[in-house]
């Protein structure tokens, strides 16, 4: 097999053979799985050591012999609007969208599993940011059992299926099934209308169609609409195309539910660098709760400068916010 291991890799395989402990047999697995030299030859048994760690810490487990949990990264702590976490096959591009929109240190290359954990990056939608996760990949017999807390722990997913893969039509599939396996589901909506609560953890999710690029982008996008049908929404995206990349950064951030309105005082200019948050669907009301609580209470009316509505509009308590809006508070 040309795998070109190391003397490293050799030496670790050595002592894994020779281990009398589980925790030998944890760390010098660990080892291989740090020394296999990353490249198309080594996909397979890359995949291998992965899945044949994670059987050895389930067993640890079992036994309640404390596996080496100590390896298991911390938790990625949601930062801005919240976190979205990346999810997909092998290569389908999920760090070369970290790396477009983000400045954290990912890997992009063109071997498999080059992303070993969870990563964070902070991304810009024009006045907010959302907190974007890496994360290695899953391949149809193997899912990280240390990626699933953080799965659990996101806010949001997005699922990157990769438009220019020949087994693109099967990816969502695979990766939804792997993903069910752990007790989670990616489902159409927002954070603000799916429940955290209960079993399986429904994660809001959109498909990113990545490499949409690519000369059997669109003709690949029209077949896997028809073997998804609407089970989630989907969305084309090239990291060569800026505009796609700007949809993209909308879409993560629509995955919350929410609006921004700027504050305005009256006579002055609005806020316009600190948008406030609000749920989609919150009337004005709502938002004068969020900027003082005092300002519910004593709520006399607003005037909006938005889309769709004459400069300064006087509206009344009821009045639906949209994104964008700037609002003039009264007292009564
Ligand atoms: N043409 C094109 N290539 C891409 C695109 N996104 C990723 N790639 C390439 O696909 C390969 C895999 O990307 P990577 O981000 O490492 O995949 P990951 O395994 O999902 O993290 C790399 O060679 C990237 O340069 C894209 O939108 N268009
Ligand atoms: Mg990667």
């Amino acid at each position: 097999m040309p795998a070109n291991l190391t003397l490293q890799y050799l030496q670790a395989e050595e002592r894994y053979k020779a281990a009398k402990t589980h925790e030998e047999r944890v760390a010098a697995l660990e080892e291989m799985i740090r020394e296999l030299p990353k490249h198309k030859h080594t996909e397979k048994m890359f995949a291998d050591l992965k899945s044949r760690r994670a059987k050895l810490l389930k067993e640890g487990e079992a036994r309640g012999g404390g596996p080496a949990r100590h390896q298991a990264e911390a938790l990625i702590k949601p930062e801005g609007v919240g976190q979205v976490i990346l999810l997909g096959a092998p290569n389908t591009g999920k760090s070369a969208l970290m790396a477009a929109l983000t400045n954290a240190p990912v890997e992009v290359t063109d071997y498999p599993f080059a992303t070993r954990k969870a990563i964070p990056g902070m991304m810009r939608h024009e006045d907010v940011r959302v907190q974007l996760v890496d994360t290695p990949s899953i391949a149809p017999e193997f899912l990280d059992p240390f990626l699933m807390p953080q799965v659990h722990a996101a806010d949001a997913a997005v699922l990157c299926v990769d438009l220019g893969a020949p087994e693109c039509l099967d990816q969502p599939a695979w990766v939804q099934a792997a993903l069910g396996e752990s007790n989670v589901e990616l489902v159409p909506g927002t954070v603000e209308t799916v429940s955290k609560q209960g079993s399986p953890r429904r994660l809001p999710a959109f498909v990113a169609c990545t490499h949409a690029d690519h000369p059997d982008g669109p003709t690949a996008l029209d077949l896997l609409r028809e073997v998804m049908g609407d089970a989630l929404p989907f969305l084309p995206v090239s990291v060569n195309d800026p505009a796609s990349l700007a949809a993209f950064s909308k879409a993560c951030f629509g995955l919350f539910g929410l609006v921004r309105v700027y504050s305005k005082q009256p006579g002055r200019e609005a806020d316009r660098n600190d948008p406030f948050l609000v749920p989609i669907g919150a009337s004005v009301l709502d938002f004068a709760g969020k900027v003082h609580r005092d300002l519910r209470e004593r709520f006399g009316y607003a005037r909006v400068w938005g889309e769709g509505k004459y400069e300064g509009q006087r509206v009344a308590r009821d009045y639906p916010v949209r994104d964008g809006d700037v609002i003039e508070l009264h007292t009564a």
